[in-house]
């Protein structure tokens, strides 16, 4: 059940704030689409769950986690939205190509968190394997989708309070 933080004093990390006014966008790799549409059922239920209308929900898809850097910045540059999740799955492979898209996209959305008003959730799972990611994406480890969402809905509320 939603509780209504009154204030920033009073936050309590067991508590979701109201979200029903909030609206939030929602940017989706397609690189590893089965964990990143996981990811995105975790997220929308989540979001859905606490009251977020439908409609106030903005879905657009990237084709791979450094694209959510870009796509990311569109979104809030672009739409009315208080905070933005990017979502994402990066898998080690043979090569180095690991370290740097996670590198570059750990930087990039920590990039927009500073230079913009608009809070963007990290939901980028960066795993050693195929199956580490299953369990996390809607497995026997939850979901990170999920916890991306209530992060969201915390952060929306924490820029509304501290405006
Ligand atoms: C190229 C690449 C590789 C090797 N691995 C992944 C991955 O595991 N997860 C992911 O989301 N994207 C991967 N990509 C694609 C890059 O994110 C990006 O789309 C391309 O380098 C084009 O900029």
């Amino acid at each position: 059940m939603a509780t209504v933080n009154k204030n920033l004093s009073d936050y309590d990390k067991n508590s979701v704030p109201n979200a029903k006014d909030f609206r939030f966008g929602i940017v989706v790799a397609e690189w590893n689409d089965t964990i990143t549409e996981g990811l995105f059922k975790g997220a929308i239920d989540a979001l859905l769950e606490n009251q977020v209308p439908a409609q106030h929900i903005i879905r657009w898809n990237v084709p791979g986690s450094f694209e959510l850097i870009y796509g990311s910045k569109k979104m809030l540059q672009t739409q009315n939205v208080d905070a933005v999740i990017a979502i994402g799955c990066v898998i080690q492979g043979q090569t180095k190509h690991f370290d740097f898209v996670c590198e570059g996209v750990i930087q990039g959305i920590k990039d927009l968190n500073v230079q913009t008003d608009i809070p963007v959730i990290f939901c980028v799972l960066t795993d050693n394997t195929m199956q580490q990611s299953i369990d996390r994406s809607g497995g026997i480890h939850g979901n990170k989708g999920t916890e991306a969402a209530i992060a969201a809905i915390k952060m929306a509320y924490i820029r509304q309070q501290a405006s």
